[in-house]
């Protein structure tokens, strides 16, 4: 990937303990040879994509808007810190209009082409009370493009998480129920058995990118149940790296190729095609050969030409 990479000066916005474990992160990734990270951040509309992208990063780069943002193009934010580099992929919504929107998909498949993804961001709003059918065809597309294998490397990621939860519930129960709703969503538009999900949790984690975010005594944003949260995501992330899984890597193959999920299923012409000539043709031939071997009336002979006369 040749992206023109700047230096990571944001982690200096970060007061210095969130600093401190963000480099004990690094450290711990280039243990592993890990030296690059690449993440794309995906889900519907202004949901706080972008906005999530510029906290991480700690400065502006992707362009934020309260309503629908102009920019339908995804973008590229490389940064390089101690010997690492740093990417992150922010994307269009993918919905319009009630319907996930195939060509905005287009548009970001093309975009990562020759790229390779090592974790997905899928965004939703922590303040959102329903799940429904469309949340699960997003869930479907993303799967669709890159296959099931980008939830083994995906986390969940809830924002506007600063909020006082409705019907008498307490943050962490009501965190826990909206979670619950998603995963369902998640493992169904996936295509994922459900012991296979319950084996493989895919993690949820909870962002407020808004500057009222309170703060604790040094200086960290936190939510209402304490949690740190630039740290606690980019501890997560980290996590979801170490643990296994695969990177996807964007090819011609895996843009134009068949859905790789259903790979495979190119056999199915073929077995028509067999059971057409083995199965269709020999009832066909058995059929023929029983009105070869009928006697036929005169009449029918006559017809055909064939009555000798006889008629
Ligand atoms: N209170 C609060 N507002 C947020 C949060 N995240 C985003 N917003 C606001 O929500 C609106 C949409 O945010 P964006 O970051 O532009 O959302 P997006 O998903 O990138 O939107 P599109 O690119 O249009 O799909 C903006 O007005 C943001 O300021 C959050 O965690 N808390
Ligand atoms: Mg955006």
């Amino acid at each position: 990937m040749s992206i023109m990479s700047l230096e990571w000066s944001g982690i200096q916005q970060f007061p210095p303990s969130t600093q401190n474990v963000l480099h004990e992160l690094l450290r711990q990734l280039k243990e592993k040879n890990v030296t690059t990270l690449t993440i794309l951040v995906m889900g519907k509309g202004g949901v706080g994509k972008s906005s999530t992208v510029n906290s991480i990063l700690g400065e502006r780069v992707a362009s934020v808007s309260a309503f629908q943002s102009e920019v339908r193009n995804p973008i590229i934010v490389s940064r390089t810190r101690l010997g690492f580099t740093l990417n992150i992929i922010d994307t269009p919504g993918i919905v319009e209009g009630g319907y996930v929107n195939e060509q905005a998909l287009e548009t970001i498949k093309r975009f990562l082409l020759g790229k390779t993804i090592d974790i997905l961001l899928y965004v939703d709003r922590l303040d959102a009370y329903r799940v429904d059918n469309l949340d699960r065809q997003v869930i479907k597309a993303i799967t669709d493009t890159f296959g099931k294998g980008i939830w083994q490397r995906g986390l969940i990621v809830l924002t506007h998480a600063q909020l006082s939860p409705p019907d008498c519930l307490n943050y962490d129960e009501f965190f826990a129920k909206r979670s619950e709703a998603l995963l369902k969503y998640v493992r169904l538009g996936a295509g994922i058995k459900k012991k296979e999900f319950q084996e493989h949790v895919i993690p949820v984690v909870l962002v407020e990118n808004s500057g009222r975010c309170k703060t604790n005594d040094n200086g960290e944003k936190v939510l209402p149940n304490g949690t740190v949260w630039i740290v606690n995501l980019m501890q997560v992330i980290t996590e979801v790296l170490l643990k296994g899984g695969k990177s996807i890597e964007v090819d011609q193959k895996l843009i134009e190729g068949p859905n790789p999920n259903n790979r495979g299923k190119f056999f199915i012409p073929l077995i028509l095609a067999f059971q057409y000539f083995f199965v269709v043709k020999r009832i066909q031939k058995a059929i023929q050969n029983d009105i070869a071997s009928e006697s036929k009336p005169l009449w029918e002979l006559r017809d055909m030409g064939l009555a000798d006369g006889k008629f």
